[in-house]
């Protein structure tokens, strides 16, 4: 008998729904609606709207509402058995803010199964669009509330993070700030994740430990809202938040919305909606130490599991919570797919043209190095974006294309090492990640195997396992992650890049090049352009 779970997972560009059946292990279905192209009308690029150069990254949560009626209708019009699904979970972009007033919750409550959810939905909104994590325009709010928490340290051993701009905290000041009125008419702030929740349970959802934990307002020890940085951030703040919970929480039963306008199960059991990556560490199954997943994605994120509390005093990583009540940690990097497309658009290539060329080119690039900053970056933070390009020139397509993914990776080796322990193995996952030859770059910069996994949408599949780990542990069938992991994610079968031991000491030489331009260029250290010279007379003659 099929024992089917759905994953739905709101990300930057997309709305995926996974279908699992637990019984034979095996993928059910996955249907997927692309913002951009199959919601023409809200006009995003990507997902996203910019309102002011680079800095201001909206997206409408609308939107999101509009692509979650169109998915089920999808499944529906597929005849896929949505009344056997069992539970259903999900995932969001994290940090994103939904401002909502106080018709949300009676709206929801009637929603009636004639009209469309956009319809119903258009009144309930304080505030029409939503800032998304690509968002950095809340330096002044960062300063502000870290100033008033006593400082980096103090702040980072509360929260487990710095104050960072797309936080959830900052942007709700800067809202406070700019638009006193819009604030006070807000009910109700919740993340993406717990907005689309509350849709589906048809009442405010609670917001997990997990995505709770980037909105720079829990505390990372208690897993509670803490009131001194509460009151750092807004006035009455607590009264608009949800409540917070644990990541295995199962909310209630499926609004009857969703049950009668398209024939699910009225039992079926509703978990906790989490972020996308907090859910992306189940989805590749990283439950123990010594290993370490990268997600290319939207943004490029550095992710590992942690059994104990592990904080990064420098403010570049933060600490949330897993979905196993234990701690995960990770580094995001805002110059992730959106910026590898801006060399493939520019030059008007496919994804299998930039890699022919990405392979034609030498490991080193001739010495030719970029710091990629495309779009503001978080780590390192750097909120004017600009290309810095050494030995070559933009119209260079060889060179620009070795450059960015190289730089990345080198970025990436050299600010995680605060994590300390090196990997055994790197598993990866997001849109890139079916790109072997991108993934081969990666494999010998950090002289590490990477593993592949068929399904590449890590934080859908991952909100499917939390679904059914849930549904089990509910019905005392209980079953540990390893179980619910295992059944999914064959580790034996999963391709695997090998590094190449011959670039060992070019890459350990281009890390310290990679780190002094950046020193040069963030920190105004000396330039390094003689050892980049020699770096060139040393691999390359
Ligand atoms: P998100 O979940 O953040 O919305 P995805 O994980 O779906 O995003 O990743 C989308 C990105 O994957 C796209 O922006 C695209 O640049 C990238 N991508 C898709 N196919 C390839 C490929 N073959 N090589 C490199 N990047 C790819
Ligand atoms: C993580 C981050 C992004 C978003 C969107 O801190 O900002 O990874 O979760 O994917």
């Amino acid at each position: 008998m099929r024992h089917l779970f759905l994953g739905l997972d709101c990300s930057t560009q997309s709305l995926t729904a996974l279908l699992i059946d637990f019984s034979s292990g095996k993928l059910f279905s996955r249907h997927n609606i692309i913002f951009d192209k199959d919601l023409p009308n809200y006009k995003t690029q990507k997902g996203i709207i910019i309102l002011d150069k680079n800095k201001v990254i909206h997206s409408y949560p609308l939107m999101w509402v509009e692509a979650l009626e169109m998915i089920f209708d999808q499944m529906k019009n597929n005849n896929i058995p949505l009344q056997e699904i069992k539970a259903i979970s999900g995932s969001g972009q994290q940090h994103g803010t939904v401002y909502l007033n106080d018709k949300f919750e009676r709206v929801l409550e009637t929603l009636d199964i004639n009209k469309s959810l956009v319809s119903q939905l258009k009144p309930v909104f304080s505030r029409n669009t939503s800032p998304i994590w690509m968002d950095s325009s809340t330096t002044k709010q960062c300063d502000e509330i870290r100033e008033k928490l006593g400082g980096l340290k103090s702040t980072i051993e509360t929260l487990g993070s710095n104050i960072i701009e797309r936080f959830s905290g900052p942007q709700i000041r800067k809202f406070y700030q700019e638009n006193l009125d819009g604030y006070n008419h807000t009910s109700i702030i919740h993340l993406v994740s717990s907005f689309m929740a509350s849709i589906l349970l048809g009442k405010n959802a609670p917001i997990d430990h997990g995505d709770g934990a980037g909105m720079n307002l829990m505390n990372i020890r208690t897993k509670q809202w803490d009131d001194r940085v509460l009151e750092a951030t807004a006035p009455n703040l607590k009264e608009k938040l949800p409540s917070l919970t644990n990541p295995s929480s199962i909310l209630g039963n499926l609004s009857s919305y969703f049950v009668e306008k398209f024939g699910f199960n009225a039992n079926i059991d509703l978990i906790v909606w989490s972020g996308d990556n907090p859910n992306s560490l189940i989805g590749v199954g990283l439950i123990e130490k010594g290993k370490a997943a990268i997600s290319l994605g939207t943004s490029d994120t550095q992710f590992s599991y942690l059994q104990d509390l592990y904080l990064d005093f420098k403010g570049e990583g933060h600490v949330f919570v897993a979905p196993t009540g234990d701690y995960m940690s990770l580094i995001c990097y805002k110059n992730g797919s959106l910026a590898r497309e801006r060399i493939k658009d520019k030059f008007k290539l496919n994804w299998e043209e930039f890699s022919k060329i990405l392979n034609k080119i030498p490991p080193g690039n001739n010495g030719k190095l970029m710091l990629p900053y495309f779009f503001p970056e978080t780590v390192p933070q750097v909120l004017k974006p600009q290309v810095y390009r050494f030995g070559f020139d933009e119209n260079d397509i060889e060179g620009n294309i070795r450059a960015i993914i190289e730089a990345q990776f080198l970025s990436m080796k050299l600010h995680s090492k605060w994590i300390g322990e090196k990997p055994k193995e790197i598993f990866v996952t997001g849109g890139a990640s079916i790109n072997e030859d991108i993934l081969q770059v990666l494999a010998n910069i950090f002289n590490t195997k990477v593993r592949m996994f068929e399904i590449t949408n890590s934080a859908a599949l991952g909100a499917a396992l939390r679904a059914a780990k849930s549904y089990y542990d509910s019905k005392d069938e209980i079953k540990s992650w390893k179980q619910i992991i295992n059944k999914f994610i064959n580790l034996q079968e999963g391709a695997i890049i090998k590094p190449d031991n011959k670039y060992i000491e070019l890459y350990n030489d281009m890390l310290d090049l990679y780190k002094n331009y950046e020193e040069f260029i963030l920190r105004n250290k000396s330039n390094p352009e003689i050892a980049r010279l020699e770096f060139i007379k040393k691999y390359f003659f």
